[in-house]
């Protein structure tokens, strides 16, 4: 069993980025510029966007963080996209998700830039990966592709089962892994809640991909032997013995899956770390796109 390291991995990732960026800067370029606004108080948000601006700092990036008040209308944050659409100096920028529940997030999605969108979430960004034209892919599916192409697992003609079909992970792993590129090539099945005989599809899956949000749902007899496990899980749970009160849990019951598994991502420390490192090569790439026009 090979684990899929995603916190060296994403390390690694971002001392590349920091070489490149110091390069960048020498040849006379603006230091990159990633913005991020973040509306209201939830626990892991807080958490998830201060670790964006803490890599931004490690890899020589400057940010900006815009904390709007739970209360913000739909109108007042449009606006604060509005400003960051236009403004020079931010290369890329990204609204936290998820947003409260009296703001549409569809509308707030549309009103970003493509060119800033560096979470790859308006649809024509969305659109454009659909149809294998650079663009930038969103964090979390940008990191899966990355960790299975540094670990040479390979994706071409295998059977790559993805459970869950939210837009931000299953709906754009299924497209990705599909087509014709360095990572891909590969016969997709897309799995759901309505799936029926979920296990007897598991069972023949040379790779899989969990995003269902439900702590330990994949367990070894569900598998095959010399399987590869993406786990995107992330659930809070309580844990008193823990100084923060919980302990991350992903979709896979790691201990027993992993006695069977070829390669397979741990929770923490897997797709998690992955998903900065690679929100920060979008913002790189989008500064990089800008210092040609
Ligand atoms: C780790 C996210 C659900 C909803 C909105 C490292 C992250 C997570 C885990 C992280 C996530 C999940 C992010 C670990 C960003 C991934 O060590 O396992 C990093 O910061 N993530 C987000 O911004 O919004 C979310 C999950």
């Amino acid at each position: 069993m090979i684990l899929l390291d995603g916190r060296k991995t994403s390390a690694d990732i971002k001392e590349e980025i920091a070489l490149e960026v110091r390069e960048f800067k020498n040849n006379g370029n603006k230091t990159p510029h990633l913005a991020a606004i973040i509306v209201g108080n939830n626990g892991a948000s807080i958490t998830y966007v201060n670790a964006k601006v803490k890599a931004c700092e490690r890899v020589g990036f400057e940010s900006t963080l815009i904390r709007l008040s739970e209360k913000t209308t739909e109108e007042d944050l449009l606006n604060e996209i509005a400003i960051l659409n236009v403004d020079n100096d931010v290369d890329g920028f990204i609204v936290q998700l998820p947003l409260p529940k009296h703001i549409d997030e569809q509308k707030i999605l549309m009103a970003i830039n493509p060119d800033k969108d560096v979470d790859g979430f308006h649809p024509t960004n969305v659109g454009k990966m659909a149809l294998n034209i650079p663009t930038f892919i969103s964090a979390t599916p940008f990191g899966i592709l990355e960790l299975l192409d540094r670990y040479n697992v390979e994706t071409s003609g295998k059977h790559v089962v993805v459970l869950g079909r939210s837009h931000i992970v299953g709906s754009p792993m299924s497209i990705l892994l599909s087509q014709k590129r360095k990572v891909g090539n590969a016969t997709v099945t897309m799995c759901h809640s309505r799936t029926k005989n979920l296990k007897e599809i598991t069972l023949q899956a040379d790779i899989i991909i969990a995003a269902i949000g439900i702590p330990e749902f994949i367990k070894a007899d569900m598998v095959k032997e010399h399987v590869t496990v993406i786990d995107v899980g992330i659930t809070r749970v309580a844990d008193s013995s823990k100084k923060n009160g919980f302990r991350l849990v992903g979709d896979v019951a790691f201990d027993e899956v992993a006695k069977k598994a070829d390669f397979i991502t741990p929770v923490p420390g897997g797709v998690g770390p992955m998903t900065i490192a690679m929100l920060l090569k979008n913002t790189l790439l989008a500064c990089k796109r800008k210092s040609q026009n």
